[in-house]
Parts: structure tokens; sequence; C-alpha cells
């Protein structure tokens, strides 16, 4: 291809639109601006403008590879190899134990035509309950508290176009600064505007310098925290009755914990003061409008569903929620976070944001795939129950889309059990710390090579275009899936074109909670983007056969006609018409049965591991700018290994002083699950109790070789953001710093 192609950077969920321009006698193609699309306006982080990096054939799996039995060592095969290799052992491990010895784990970066496929691939073409994926480690617990309070669960209600006009943001754990730098614009448009910006984050991170209120609570107190602020609304008289009476439900449960939760109690818990809470809520309050955004620091934590449902509680006692320019939003993370979490990689769930358990949804499904509904499995394990199974119930894996070596909790043990497992097989762009420990590795096309579906954070479908030409040898995820489901015997119902794909994901999801019946690719082409739910007539001739359908079911969820979009009724769109889509949620009423936001009762609890005299420390994790989620693939671009080079500590002074540590020197890092040795990085931006390990290496620096796998009981997400450790020099000169 000689032209430019506008397209969107294979990252993070804001996914920056770009253009790819091919250089002539060059291996890659280059980024060029794309001002006109409305999200980044042209501008982009370093990880998007280096993403090209990727496609050299220098650094990226280029053709399948296969484990000699006798040597052990992984060597070069062909494809026909490989896929024989893969089917005969699921077909082997199925025999022997059943349909659900063979697993399959997703991702989030997988385009919402490859997430489709996935889910139908487990549930249709292998028959097994076991599949889930990484999204589980990312926003499920914003999702699950998004269904809880309103009935429908998209990370953003509103456009992010939104935020630069509302009074007083509240972001909650998110460091846009370093994991959406583009974004940081709206934020900084805000206060431009005379709004205020508020983040809570246990570090002053480069996103709090730029807040009008820094609060910094200890790692794992956020749900205290929320409780204790709204008490101090409920105190001062700020609850809006009005709003309360007239659009929710349950104040009066949800009020005993709220009350229970006294400010100087919180002080405590949290280590925020009460003038300083009391501040943020004066702050909050007097703006007429108001959001809380939410990103991994609240969520991901043992009690993240319930901390997220405190915020909402915030909101919804505010009345800052399902209003113009006000309400609750989850920033969510990977790529297709949002989109991946709709169609049915979930191990709960089939697409169109439909559950597993609901037999109507099952019909529905079932019709389109052409199969019997009894036909289909049941909900299997969250993410990491699933990869705790492995080599137990579980026998043999695929993964597509993930590097849980690195990214998993407890890294260490789920290492051990992917080691454990008769069969494992991963589908990737380059040659993971995951796909090494594999029988058989089968090299992937990557964005830019391919064309598919991304559903940004805000909830609109983009269309990534193929730009460039991938290097002979490689297949996509959709080849990938058609030949294995060809070889197990399901030689229809996987196509490998992705707009056909994209056609029956249409037909599947339509009449569900995440409905994209109404979205084409022609359309997304044409309008920047076009925001579910949009409900929409999908041809007939495409899907399935018509005489095996069935009936459609009647609609027992909620359905998008009730979420009350900004630009029309949908679901009151003269027939013909086509839906705008719904760029804003809950303006007239909320995705519940009774059109009311549920308040949720909930109380303050501490985390799954506290601090002790032998782990005396609290250790949070997250990112750096430079790099992407495991690593796997910005580990791979030299302009990024020359910005964050490796692991790192970061440690105020003091408690760098205590152990012995200057700057640069090697820290150890040690909790009940392992060991983590990194340079320290001292800091007085963080916390004196707490330290922060980013997460994007393997080896000595992994820092999920320290974290608990604790979840939380209702969304599975484990406890990445606290737990426990002790901390000392790495030359091991410090007897620790509980001493
Ligand atoms: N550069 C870069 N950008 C990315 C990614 C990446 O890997 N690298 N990944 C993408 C993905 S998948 C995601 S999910 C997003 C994540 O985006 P963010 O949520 O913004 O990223 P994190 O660094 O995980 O966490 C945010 C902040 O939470 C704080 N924190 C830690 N513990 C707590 C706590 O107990 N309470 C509170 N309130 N805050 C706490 C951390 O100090 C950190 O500054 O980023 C996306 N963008
Ligand atoms: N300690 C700690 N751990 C964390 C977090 C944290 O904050 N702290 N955050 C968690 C979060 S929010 C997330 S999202 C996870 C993410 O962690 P992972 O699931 O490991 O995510 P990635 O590193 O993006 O892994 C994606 C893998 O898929 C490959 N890949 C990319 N695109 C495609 C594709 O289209 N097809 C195929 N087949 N492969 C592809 C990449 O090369 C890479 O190897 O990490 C979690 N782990
Ligand atoms: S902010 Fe996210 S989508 Fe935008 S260029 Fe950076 S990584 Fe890519
Ligand atoms: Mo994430």
């Amino acid at each position: 291809m000689d032209t430019e192609t506008p397209t969107h950077c294979p990252y993070c969920a804001l996914q920056c639109g770009m253009t790819l321009r091919p250089v002539a006698g060059a291996p890659v193609a280059e980024v060029v601006e794309r001002t006109g699309f409305p999200v980044n306006r042209g501008a982009l982080c370093g990880k998007g403008r280096t993403a090209p990096a990727v496609l050299s054939s220098a650094v990226r799996l280029t053709g399948p590879l296969v484990r000699n039995a006798v040597s052990g060592v992984l060597e070069p095969a062909g494809w026909d190899e490989a896929l024989g290799r893969i089917a005969d052992a699921l077909r082997a491990t199925r025999a022997a134990h059943g349909a659900d010895a063979v697993g399959v784990f997703g991702g989030g970066s997988l385009t919402n035509e490859k997430a489709y496929l996935l889910g139908k691939f487990a549930r249709v073409a292998l028959g097994t309950s076991q599949i889930d994926y990484n999204g589980r480690f990312c926003m499920s617990s914003a999702a699950a508290a998004h269904q809880r309070a309103f009935g429908l669960d998209r990370g953003l209600p509103f456009p992010l176009e939104d935020i630069p006009r509302t009074g007083c943001v509240i972001l909650v754990g998110s460091n846009p600064a370093e994991t959406m730098p583009p974004a940081l614009r709206y934020f900084t448009e805000l206060r431009a505007n005379g709004g205020k910006l508020i983040v809570i984050d246990p570090r002053r991170t480069r996103t709090a310098e730029q807040a009008d209120l820094h609060l910094a609570p200890r790692p794992g107190t956020d749900l205290a925290l929320a409780l204790g602020m709204l008490h101090l609304v409920v105190a001062q008289g700020r609850l809006d009755e009005e709003f309360v009476a007239a659009r929710t439900s349950g104040w009066e449960d949800a009020r005993a914990g709220v009350m229970a939760h006294w400010p100087e109690q919180v002080e405590r818990i949290t280590g925020v003061s009460v003038p300083q809470l009391r501040e943020a809520v004066a702050m909050f309050c007097d703006a007429d409008s108001g959001m809380v955004l939410t990103a991994r620091g609240p969520e991901q934590q043992a009690k993240g569903t319930d901390t997220v449902g405190a915020w909402i509680n915030f909101c919804l006692a505010t009345g800052r929620a399902g209003r113009p320019l006000s309400g609750y939003g989850c920033l969510t993370g990977q790529g297709n976070g949002q989109g991946g979490r709709e169609h049915g990689q979930k191990a709960d769930q089939l697409p169109g944001y439909r559950k597993l358990t609901d037999p109507a949804a099952r019909q529905h499904v079932a019709g389109v795939w052409g199969v019997d509904p009894d036909a289909l499995p049941g909900p299997g394990r969250s993410a990491y129950e699933l990869l705790d199974a492995l080599g137990g119930d579980v026998r043999a894996l695929l993964v597509m889309g993930s590097n849980p070596v690195v990214s998993a909790p407890r890294a260490g043990h789920v290492e051990e059990r992917l080691k454990s497992l008769d069969f494992l097989a991963v589908a990737d762009v380059v040659l993971s710390e995951t796909a090494a420990l594999a029988d058989v590795v089968l090299p992937v096309t990557q964005w830019a090579e391919e064309t598919g579906t991304m559903t940004n954070l805000e909830g609109r479908v983009l269309l990534r275009r193929k730009a460039v030409t991938a290097p002979e040898g490689v297949r996509s995820d959709l080849e990938v899936m058609h030949g294995l489901a060809a070889l197990l015997g399901h030689g229809k119902g996987f196509p490998t074109d992705p707009e056909e794909v994209f056609e029956e994901l249409r037909r599947a999801s339509a009449g569900g909670a995440a409905d994209y019946s109404g979205i084409t690719y022609a359309r997304i082409a044409a309008e920047d983007g076009v925001f579910w739910p949009c409900p929409g007539e999908v041809p007939g001739s495409v899907g399935p056969d018509p005489e095996k359908a069935g009936p459609e079911p009647e609609k027992t969820g909620p359905g998008p006609e009730r979420c009350g979009p900004d630009t029309a009724e949908a679901g009151q769109v003269p027939a013909g018409a086509v839906h705008p889509g719904t760029p804003r949620l809950f303006l007239d009423r909320f995705a519940t049965e009774d059109g009311r936001a549920r308040f949720v009762a909930v109380t303050h609890r501490p985390p799954a591991e506290e601090t002790d005299e032998v782990y005396p420390v609290v250790l949070t994790t997250g990112r750096v700018v430079a790099h992407y989620q495991s690593g796997a693939q910005t580990r791979r671009v030299a302009e990024l290994n020359a910005a964050a080079p490796g692991s790192f500590v970061e440690l105020h002074p003091r408690l760098a002083e205590r152990i012995g540590v200057a700057e640069g020197e090697p820290v150890a890092v040690t909790s009940r699950r392992g060991r983590a040795v990194a340079p320290a990085r001292i800091t007085a931006s963080i916390r004196q109790d707490t330290v922060f390990m980013p997460f994007h290496w393997a080896g000595e620096g992994r820092a999920n070789s320290l974290t608990n796998p604790a979840l939380d009981p209702v969304s599975r997400m484990p406890e990445f953001k606290v737990c426990a450790v002790r901390v000392e020099a790495g030359d091991g000169r410090s007897a620790g710093a509980g001493d």
C-alpha cells in the first residue's frame, strides 16, 4: 500500500487517531498527525508515535514456532504443522479430561471482531466454559458497580469533550499525565475555564501536580474516603434531596453506612485530614456540575466494586449524575477495554453485554450462531481463578492477547501453573514471556496490518484500518480461529473477513445492552466513530441461517431505549431512520427496570493484607508513560527503553534513609508471595509508608512477583493496588524497614 491511511494507535483506551504513511525503502511506516480526529486532535504520546517500530520483522514473530519434544527448544514450523499440533492437543485433552479441561485466555487489546469470535470459538468450537480475559484485571470492578447502580456498564456516560465544561472533577487513582497524555488537555482546559480539579492518589503524580487539591490517602482506603466525604455532604446539608427522591432508590439503606463514617475516623484510616476532606466536599458541591472519574487506583482492590459504588453514591447524593455535564465515569484502560468486555470473551457473558445465565440471551445468541441453546456451556472461572486452575482441572490453554507471566498477580505462581499445563498455545505479535513458555507459538498480524473495530473509553466505536502489509508467514487472529475451528470440525461460522464478523456481531448484539446493530464500517468511517447503544436494522442476508435462528426472544434486560440518549430517544427512532448513536447516557432515565439509579449500602473494610511487623510497608503498583502493560510491545522500542530502561522502586527519602539506600541503589522488596529487586527512585512525592513499582518488566524487577491475588467478591478483580511488603537494601546491607 502506498497511500496515507487514517487509523488508530495500538495501545490504550484513548485510541488516538493517527495517519500512517509508508516510507520508501524503510522497513516500517511513519506516523503522521491526524488532527481531524476529535479525541486527541493530532496529539500522541511517545508510545503511539513510536508504535510502527513493533511492525518491524526484527522484533516480532514472523513464523510459527513449535517446541521440539526431544530438545525442548521452540523451533520454526509451518502453519499446517503448528495448527495441527494445537488441534490435536486440544482434542486429546478434551477426550481425556472433558471439554472444560481446555481453557482460553483473551485480552482487551483484541478488536471487537476478535473478542466476539474468541467467545464463540470457546463456546461453539471447543464447547468449554473456561474462558476469561485480562480485562478482569483492569476495569471489572467499575463494570460491576456500573451494572449494580445504573443497570448498564459503559465506562464514560459522556464524551471526553464534556470534561472542560463541568464545574469540578474528582480524579480518583488515575494518572492520565502518564497513562493518557493527550487526554490531560481536557483537564487543563477545565481549569482554564474556571473549573476545579481534585486528584486523589497516594503519590503526588504529574497529574496531581496540576490539581487544585491533592488528597494522598493510604493505598486501599478509598472506600473510607468516599464515605467520609459523603458523610460531610449530609452533615453539611448538601444532600440533593430532590434528585435523590426523583431519580434514585435505596438512599435510606445506604445512608446508615455513610453516617457511621465520621470524618475523624476517616482521617485515621486514610491519613487525609478532616480540613482537607471538608475542602474537597466544598469544592465539589460549590460548583453547579461535577464529575467523579475513577481509574485503577480505587478499582484494583479486593473491595473495588464497593469502592466505586461509594463514589457513585457520592455522585447520586450530590445530584451529579444523569444530568448534563455531570456524572460518574470510569477511565477504561486497554485499547479495546470497553468493547472487549461486551461481546463474550468474559466468563459469564454473551455478545451485546448479555448474560450467559439468561435463557433469553442464550436463545438469541444460539440462534445467531446456529446452535442449540442447551449446547452452550455455562459461566466459567474468572481470570485469576482460571490461571490458578492450570495444570489442575484445566490442562490445555490458548492465550490470545495477554502476557500473564508479567501482568498477573502473584506472577511466580501463575508462571508455575502455566508450566504445569499439558499444553500451552500462544498467539502473539512478539515472543512475550508467556509465549516463550508455549508448546506452540502463532505469529499474528497487528493493528496497522489488519482492519477491525475498537470501542474507546467513551463508548465510541472506531474503525482501525489496515495501513500496511504484514510480513509473509504471519496470519490474523481471525485466520487462526478459522483454521483451528475447521480442524476441530467447525468448517463454517468462523469467517476471516473482519467486516463479515462485524456483521454477525451486529446481529448477535441486537437488542442487548451494548447494541451495535445500527453501526456499520461505513458509518464509523463517515462519523469519527459511533457511540453505542446504537440499535438498527441488520440486513437479513448476513449471519445465521434464519431457519435455525429461532424466534426473537422477549427482551428481559433493560434495553438501550431506556438510557436516554441526548440526540434522539433510542428506540423511538422512526422506522427506517438511522439511529444517531448515544454519546450521553442516563439524561432522562437510568438503565434499571424502574429507571432510577440504585444507591448501594457499603461500609469500609481494610485491605486483604494489612501491614505488620514483618511486612511493615504498603506496596502499590502502576504505570510509567513510556511503557505499555506487560511491556511485551514497548520494551521492543529503543526510544522507549532509553526513556525508561527498567523497573524501579519509588520510595520516600525517610524510608530510603531508614533502610540505607541512595538513589539508584538496589532495593529488595519482599512480600508473602515473592521478592523483587530494582533500583531506588527516591522522591518526597510518595507517602512515607508506601512504595510504588511499575509492573512493565519481567525478571528480577517484576512487581507482580509480590502482588496479592485476593479477589473482589463481586468482580473477581485482584488487589494489585495494595499488599504488605518488607523493603531492604538490595545488597543485603539492611536489616529491614520494620526495625
Ligand atoms: N503509559 C501507559 N499508559 C497506559 C497503560 C500502560 O501500561 N502504560 N495501560 C492502559 C491501561 S490497560 C490502563 S488500565 C490504564 C490505567 O491508568 P491509571 O489508572 O491512570 O494507571 P495506574 O498507574 O495503574 O494507576 C493510577 C494511579 O493510582 C494510584 N494509586 C495506587 N494505589 C492507589 C489507591 O489505593 N488509591 C488511589 N486513589 N490511588 C492509588 C497510583 O499511584 C497511580 O498514580 O492506563 C492505560 N494507559
Ligand atoms: N501489578 C500490577 N499488575 C497489573 C496491573 C497493575 O496496575 N499493577 N494492571 C492490570 C491491567 S489494568 C491490565 S489491562 C493487565 C494487562 O496485562 P496483559 O494482559 O499482559 O497486557 P499486555 O501487555 O497488553 O499483553 C498483551 C499481549 O498480547 C499481545 N497482543 C497485542 N495485540 C494483540 C492482538 O491483536 N492479538 C494477539 N494475539 N496478541 C496481541 C502483546 O504483544 C502482548 O504480548 O495488567 C494487569 N496487571
Ligand atoms: S495516549 Fe494511548 S492511544 Fe494515545 S498515543 Fe498514547 S498510547 Fe496511543
Ligand atoms: Mo488495564
